[in-house]
């Protein structure tokens, strides 16, 4: 079954005190706010994520409005709240850690609360996503707060690993193989936030040759190693979308250019560069362009925004579509880290 309506991103300002249009209302997947959620109007039938990532740059606050044609329907199942068409499912989930605190039966204790709250999480959508029969996750949202602190004698985003990995192997899925594009950020607070887009037809994968695949990392960069592919080709009806997953100054499995956002903003976009070639390469339409991704940019510090855009200006052109955000990267060495999204289109109210 075909659909008319494809899948589509709306940036819908802060400044405007108007609540939702209704004709945007009624085909709204979900609604993610980076943490000014005082401009959005809490639509009871809508999803609403919020992210605490606080947005940079005064002038360009928005809300981020995912929607989609057909008839809409929503529920909620294990505490995965979700809406669908015939052809996708947008889910969130939002746990907090301190829920995890009691030790486990099973293990005497051995896992983190963040590791068993990532685990439930990725299991709770797995599941799902079986009883809805959308097999397929294209792309997925992680989001934690103090990313690179230690506790447990580990840093938390190798906990968040092992909890990721752990829930890929339990709901028999492969840690190599078909798997989402990602991006796993540190917030400013507050609790574990996931939310996903899952399809019906099975996404290409896509890897890096610049990179090595981060299900191959090697073990200096934790026990159990990220499962996420670095882009995805996906099919909704007639629309191809290529999710391209958060992307880093990382050649090989090493991080490069410590301590220069510059150098490491343009390594990134070599490394994005890398990642559409290869995506040109199974799509069915002309190759991918810098120049029509939609971007999301996070820095770990907000001072470094003026030079990180001024060389995506120059790089990618006058016109690129780009949100920063302040965030930690997952690597306690990496000042910058870009997302970006084709085939979907953009509307800016
Ligand atoms: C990297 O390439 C940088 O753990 O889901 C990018 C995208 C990164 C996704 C994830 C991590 C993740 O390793 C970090």
């Amino acid at each position: 079954m075909s659909q008319s309506i494809p899948l589509s991103l709306i940036h819908l300002p802060c400044s405007s005190s108007d609540p939702l249009l209704p004709e945007y209302s009624e085909q709204t997947l979900a609604c993610v706010t980076f943490i000014q959620s005082d401009c959005i109007a809490a639509e009871p039938t809508s999803t609403v994520v919020q992210v605490n990532t606080p947005m940079i740059g005064v002038n360009d606050q928005h809300v981020e409005l995912w929607s989609a044609g057909g008839a809409l329907s929503a529920g909620e199942l294990n505490g995965v709240k979700y809406r669908f068409n015939h052809e996708l499912l947008f889910g969130s989930i939002i746990l907090s850690e301190s829920a995890f605190t009691e030790a486990p039966a099973e293990n005497g204790g051995e896992a983190t609360p963040l590791q068993r709250a990532t685990k439930l999480a990725f299991t709770s959508i797995f599941g799902l996503l079986e009883a809805l029969d959308y097999p397929h996750l294209l792309r997925i949202w992680n989001y934690f707060p103090a990313i690179n602190s230690e506790s447990y004698e580990l840093e938390r985003y190798r906990q968040f690993n092992i909890g990721r990995q752990q829930a890929f192997s339990a709901c028999g899925r492969s840690l190599t193989k078909d798997i989402p594009a990602a991006c796993a950020l540190g917030t400013m607070g507050g609790e574990l936030v996931i939310y996903f887009i899952a399809v019906h037809e099975k996404p290409i994968a896509i890897e890096n040759p610049r990179q090595v695949s981060a299900y191959h990392y090697p073990p200096e960069y934790g026990p159990s190693e990220p499962t996420f592919s670095r882009a995805t080709l996906g099919f909704i009806g007639e629309q191809e979308v290529l999710f391209i997953s958060g992307t880093a100054s990382i050649v090989g499995h090493k991080s490069i250019h410590i301590g220069d956002v510059v150098a490491q903003t343009k390594e990134t976009l070599l490394n994005i560069e890398a990642v559409i070639k290869e995506a040109s390469q199974h799509s069915s339409r002309q190759s991918y362009t810098l120049e029509e991704l939609v971007y999301k940019v996070y820095l770990r510090r907000q001072d470094d925004f003026k030079a990180v855009h001024q060389l995506l200006v120059e790089k990618v052109g006058p016109t690129v579509q780009v949100s920063y955000l302040e965030a930690d990267i997952c690597r306690q060495d990496l000042l910058v880290e870009i997302e970006a999204v084709a085939g979907v289109p953009l509307k800016s109210l």
